[in-house]
């Protein structure tokens, strides 16, 4: 990788050459003399219909700048047949690439917006595919009988993709990228961690949020709750979901020192749902929970295991704020109708068309490890669970874990397993701490939403780790609404979770992150 006084030099000469780009522009894709630089329209041009990396350009247009979006020269790609991709190059290079993982079973490139709109403000070219098949994201239908969409979903379209956008940031700039990128959450989040476990010096950093890694245990662990909401009686209405939720905030809302909605110290709440139990276990109204409820409750909390262990989820912790309408009303319960929650709904779809392989499977009749061969092929297209991430580290990558304390899609427990075993696999903390870093924002949903402070730059984190060493800390977590901040909360390193220790009753204080500390549970 170049010296980071390569990428000042080019910063500083960048005007320059633009101008020489400008006078010299003689539409040559091949002169040897291309400049290193090019404007988007410059860019658009010289890679108009060209093939690089087996990627066919198939659009290539500069888009005027609109809103929070700069000018950048927009490139639509396939690679043969059906290898989808969209690389914007900006104006004003930063020399290096990012490239933005999916979401759900992907099937369609993801919108400049959220951090792909982010890092192109930032002046990194961005590349998103759509990993081999179009579709919609909560259907794994492209995998029923197409071995090659499967692979590719599974892990080999990043490295496909990252090859391509290589080769084509090298024909319309005249250089390859400094630095290489990769950032995604669930799905995407998988995606990242498969990247740095099979293709560990693709990337000098990753970012890897609420990472869908355990695909086969957390969809049998979606199959196993999924039943028991269906179970006769199970079904929470808002009422009961409000009722334990805010039985969880009373016992453990102020164990991180405010009382603020967020339960930030989940480690210190040992609140047991029995005692919401109603009489005799019967369903007697609102303000209690049956034991068919109860149950449903015991699936979420508790570790699920298949085939004798190889296959585990660690189940929820409960976080006080599983009303949130980002949580168990989409995730989980279905606002009452449980087939309408994503978690049966992802579920639903793998058993049809990963497991059973027969689309007329009633996944709620479906035993998860009735047929173990399914299992372990399954796994072997999608579970990134390999902690061993020795190759990466000794690459010189940098890997960033994030994940939401009121995830309701996926558990941070299950996040924090896999970085407790990458801890192990290179030999303890400090050198772990070398190249990982893994942060829990409390009271955040999947991905982002939720009562808790939900926006943090990691992009900026992770390049200054990776060009000037600069390894990150404690960093700033902010609730954004309309632009502006509503509060923000130290984001802290794992295990620490942000304690008040402002002045009491000071709303204002208690809005500003400098009033939090960041403690050991
Ligand atoms: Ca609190």
């Amino acid at each position: 990788m170049p010296s980071p006084s390569h990428s000042l030099l080019y910063r500083v000469t960048l005007p320059m050459l633009s101008a020489l780009a400008l006078a010299g522009c003689g539409g040559d894709d091949d002169d040897p003399a291309t400049p290193s630089v090019a404007t988007a329209e410059q860019a658009c041009s010289t890679l108009s219909g060209r093939t690089l990396a087996a990627a066919t350009v198939t659009a290539a247009a500069t888009v005027a700048a609109s809103g929070p979006a700069p000018v950048y020269c927009r490139v639509a790609a396939t690679i043969a047949p059906q290898l989808n991709l969209e690389l914007r190059l900006p104006q004003q290079w930063n020399g290096k690439l990012y490239y933005g993982g999916g979401g759900g079973y992907n099937g369609a490139i993801p919108d400049l917006s959220g951090n792909n709109l982010t890092a192109l403000q930032q002046g990194y070219a961005t590349v998103n595919s759509d990993s081999g098949h179009s579709g919609n994201l909560l259907s794994a239908a492209f995998a029923l009988n197409d071995t090659y969409a499967a692979n590719l979903f599974g892990s080999l379209s990043i490295p496909t993709v990252t090859s391509s956008a290589k080769e084509m940031l090298q024909a319309a700039y005249g250089k390859g990228p400094d630095r290489s990128y990769f950032e995604g959450c669930s799905n995407g989040g998988r995606e990242a961690l498969m990247a740095a476990e099979r293709n560990p010096n693709l990337f000098d950093g990753i970012i890897s949020r609420a990472p869908a890694y355990n695909w086969v245990g957390f969809m049998g662990q979606f199959n196993r709750t999924a039943k028991a909401l269906a179970a006769p009686g199970g079904q929470f209405n808002a009422a009961k979901l409000a009722l334990l939720a805010k039985s969880v905030r009373d016992a453990c809302d102020a164990n991180d020192g405010i009382t603020d909605g967020v339960v930030s110290n989940p480690q210190a709440c040992s609140f047991d749902p029995a005692v919401l139990r109603c009489a005799a276990g019967a369903d007697t109204g609102d303000t209690c929970l049956s034991d068919a409820q109860l149950a449903v409750v015991s699936s979420w909390t508790s570790p699920a295991s298949w085939a004798g262990g190889t296959y585990t989820n660690p189940g929820w912790a409960l976080s006080g704020n599983e009303d949130d309408l980002g949580a168990w009303p989409v995730w989980v319960t279905g606002g009452g109708n449980v087939q309408g929650a994503l978690q049966y709904l992802f579920q639903d779809t793998t058993v049809k068309n990963y497991l059973a392989r027969d689309p007329s499977q009633d996944s709620l009749t479906y035993t998860w490890d009735a047929d173990l061969n399914a299992l372990y092929g399954m796994a072997a297209l999608n579970d990134a669970t390999n902690t061993d991430l020795r190759p990466f580290k000794n690459s010189n990558a940098k890997l960033i874990l994030w994940h939401g304390g009121n995830d309701s899609a996926l558990s941070y427990r299950a996040t924090t397993a896999f970085y407790q075993g990458v801890t192990t696999a290179v030999g303890g903390q400090a050198n772990a701490d070398a190249f990982v870093r893994y942060y829990i924002a409390p009271g955040v949903d999947h991905c982002a939403g939720g009562p808790g402070a939900d926006t943090t730059d990691l992009l900026t984190a992770l390049d200054a780790w990776v060009t000037q060493g600069a390894a990150p800390g404690t960093l700033t977590a902010a609730k954004v609404s309309n632009g502006a901040t509503q509060f923000s909360r130290p984001l802290c390193p794992y295990p620490q979770y942000p304690r008040y220790t402002g002045p009491a009753n000071d709303a204002a204080a208690a809005a500003l992150a400098t009033n939090y500390a960041c403690s050991v549970p």
